[in-house]
């Protein structure tokens, strides 16, 4: 928690002196869920009202007239979002054993549909149509008791919102839409459900001061029943990403590769072209196991956390590709976690010999996260050379018991692995270098 008691104007310079509240730094994995009406079609992407409607893609437009009888609308696809077996403790746990510490849901994409019973959002919400149920409420519960903290995806504008189209249309001089909804039920969300993330979206069309972000955060951190742990993205208004915010996302999949001074995050996909579900994905649409633990490293290497996206199905389901790809990874931070959460960026980033090595840090401990198996069963590490001159200097492998050899040759260091038959860790191997 921020522990601080100040109060915040609405002003980003005030706003913006917020210090972040800890436990997000310290989580560093979080899963993000995009799950709505789109799962329902569950083909090319969540922006495929967007794209049938505007004619943007070949395909989108030849499915659509393929398969759906003239005159159809995309809302008679809401009837079909059954979540039959949604079962929130199930996902809640198959999120808890993938060792994420964050769980992100879209409370409402960029279609306008609630996944909870908006009063402003009349009959295109899950309690009215679909479901019939209050996902968001559902979720939120399951996921704080299995200790893990929840928050929210909140698109700011709605595609085809009649309020949102005719303020566009007054080139954003009127504000019906952000009066009249965005912000009234933005305020209900965060009244109902106390989010500790509000992953806002959907910003880029109109600046901060038509969509009232400041008033509304200062609203956040001054007043609202979450407000101590509460924690922001940055995408409050055209141009406002990476510049404003508790942290910072800038754009989808932001991956510097360098170092941040600011709070970031990663927010990927595991499903490489879409973060809703995809009826037609293929299995190599998906990351592999180690494509996602060098994004992992690469992020928290350089100051980030990583925010990994699934998308269920209309029925409730996290497939299987998905749950594996989940499992693997907490099947990993069970052995190399202590490298992970908590950690902070060290002196490097990436050794400056060996780039399949990324470094992170906790207490007296470098950690030297290596991405392929040495060869010849010895890696050369040149960032950390100057650990080893100090004489109490010692080395492990995650997972593995005792104590590595290793010899410095003029400006690396040489470590030697020990057998792999003894070696826990599948992949993505974690040297723990303890310095005193
Ligand atoms: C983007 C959205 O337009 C995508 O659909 C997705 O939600 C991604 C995380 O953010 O801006």
């Amino acid at each position: 928690l921020t522990g601080t008691k100040a109060h915040y104007e609405p002003t980003w310079d005030s706003l913006d002196s917020r210090p972040i509240p800890s436990w997000f730094d310290e989580a560093k994995i979080g899963i993000f869920i995009h799950w709505g009406v789109f799962s329902v079609p569950s083909f090319y992407s969540e922006w495929i009202w967007n794209a049938w409607t505007s004619s943007s893609s070949a395909e989108v437009t030849n499915y659509m007239k393929d398969n759906f009888p003239p005159g159809f609308s995309y809302q008679e696809f809401a009837k079909d979002f059954t979540a039959e077996f949604f079962n929130a403790t199930q996902w809640a746990h198959i999120f808890a054993k993938s060792g994420a510490k964050y769980v992100i849901l879209t409370s409402k994409h960029h279609e306008g549909f609630t996944n909870w019973p908006s009063a402003y959002s009349f009959s295109w919400n899950a309690k009215d149509i679909g479901p019939h149920r209050d996902l968001v409420g559902e979720l939120g519960d399951a996921v704080r008791k299995a200790g893990i903290k929840y928050g929210l995806y909140h698109s700011l504008f709605e595609w085809f919102n009649p309020m949102w189209l005719a303020d566009k249309a007054n080139r954003f001089k009127t504000q019906s839409f952000v009066d009249n909804k965005m912000i009234p039920e933005m305020k209900e969300l965060v009244n109902k459900y106390q989010p500790s993330v509000i992953w806002s979206d959907g910003d880029w069309e109109a600046n901060d001061t038509y969509f009232k972000s400041t008033e509304f955060l200062a609203w956040l951190y001054n007043e609202s029943p979450n407000k101590d742990e509460v924690v922001v993205n940055d995408r409050w208004g055209a141009g406002i990403p990476c510049h404003h915010g508790d942290y910072y996302t800038c754009k989808d999949k932001y991956d510097p590769g360098v170092l941040q001074e600011k709070k970031w995050e990663n927010a990927m996909t595991l499903d490489k072209s879409s973060w809703g579900f995809r009826r037609n994905a293929k299995l190599s649409d998906y990351l592999t196991p180690i494509e996602l633990l060098t994004l992992l490293a690469r992020t928290v290497s350089c100051g980030g956390n990583i925010l990994i996206n699934v998308g269920p199905t209309k029925e409730g389901t996290i497939s299987p590709i998905f749950e594996e790809r989940l499992t693997q990874l907490g099947n990993w931070l069970g052995i190399n976690g202590e490298a992970i959460y908590s950690s902070q960026p060290w002196t490097s980033q990436n050794d400056s010999l060996n780039s399949n090595v990324w470094y992170t840090s906790r207490d007296t401990a470098v950690y030297a996260i290596n991405l392929v198996w040495p060869e010849s069963n010895t890696v050369e590490l040149a960032s950390v050379v100057d650990l080893f001159k100090n004489p109490v200097t010692t080395v492990s492998l995650l997972g593995n018991e005792g104590k590595l050899k290793w010899v410095i040759n003029s400006d690396r260091v040489e470590i030697q692995f020990p057998d792999k038959a003894t070696v826990k860790s599948e992949t993505a191997w974690v040297l723990k270098i303890v310095s005193p």
